[in-house]
């Protein structure tokens, strides 16, 4: 995936969510995917979204990726952090149950009730497979769930950036799929929520797409 950041012009904007619960490296794979870094991060707080230009299937691409502020905790997400989402990114800790028993408990429950793109493109992320000694999570069960869920599936880490490029990659390739994706909405119109000020971390009051 080629990637330069002074690029204007763009074919497709695409709004990406990351979800899943607190704790799980939500922040850290953005940050791994966006800034090519990773630091021992302190739980979220402020991070809202980030943008990242990158050419990929031929077609230039302004990727808007949205993380929470850590209202994840509280279960406090609202509407308009779903509205619009192209693609939805969910994340859970190979290394602990409760974050993988989540994204069907309440997590797919969130999108089935916010998401306003029918053909809306999922990706499990089975995340920290640096930690293969604690996992409690296999790979199998990723495989079956992705499966139930009608969802891509990839295991990543975040710490030694495994398979992070992969995820998102796979994920805008499948959107670039979609034809009803790339309808009205996606093209690279001007106008957008880049133009303004960032939304509120906690309120996310931005009108994305
Ligand atoms: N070992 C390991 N630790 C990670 C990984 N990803 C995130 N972490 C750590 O997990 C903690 C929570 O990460 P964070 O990105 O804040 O999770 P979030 O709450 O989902 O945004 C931090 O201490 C991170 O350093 C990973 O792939 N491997
Ligand atoms: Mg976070």
């Amino acid at each position: 995936m080629n990637s330069t950041s002074s690029q204007s012009e763009f074919d497709y904007m695409f709004k990406l969510l990351m979800i899943g619960d607190s704790g799980v490296g939500k922040s850290s794979l953005l940050l791994s995917f966006t800034v090519d870094t990773f630091e021992d991060l302190t739980p979220t707080i402020g991070v809202d979204f980030k943008v990242k230009h990158v050419t990929l299937g031929g077609k230039k691409l302004k990727l808007a990726i949205w993380d929470t502020a850590g209202q994840e905790r509280f279960r406090t997400l609202t509407s308009s952090y779903y509205r619009g989402a192209q693609g939805i990114i969910m994340v859970y800790d190979v290394t602990r149950r409760e974050t993988f028993t989540n994204l069907s408990e309440i997590w797919a429950k969130e999108i089935d009730l916010y998401s306003t793109n029918q053909d809306c493109i999922k990706m499990l992320v089975g995340n920290k497979v640096d930690k293969e000694g604690d996992r409690v999570v296999s790979k199998e069960e990723g495989i079956n769930f992705a499966r139930e869920y009608g969802c891509l599936f990839i295991e990543c880490s975040a710490k030694t950036r495994i398979n992070v490029q992969q995820c998102f990659e796979e994920l805008v390739l499948k959107i670039l799929d979609t034809p009803s994706l790339l309808a009205e909405g996606s093209k690279g119109l001007k106008k957008n929520i880049f133009n303004g000020p960032p939304p509120q971390a906690d309120t996310y009051t931005g009108n994305c797409c």
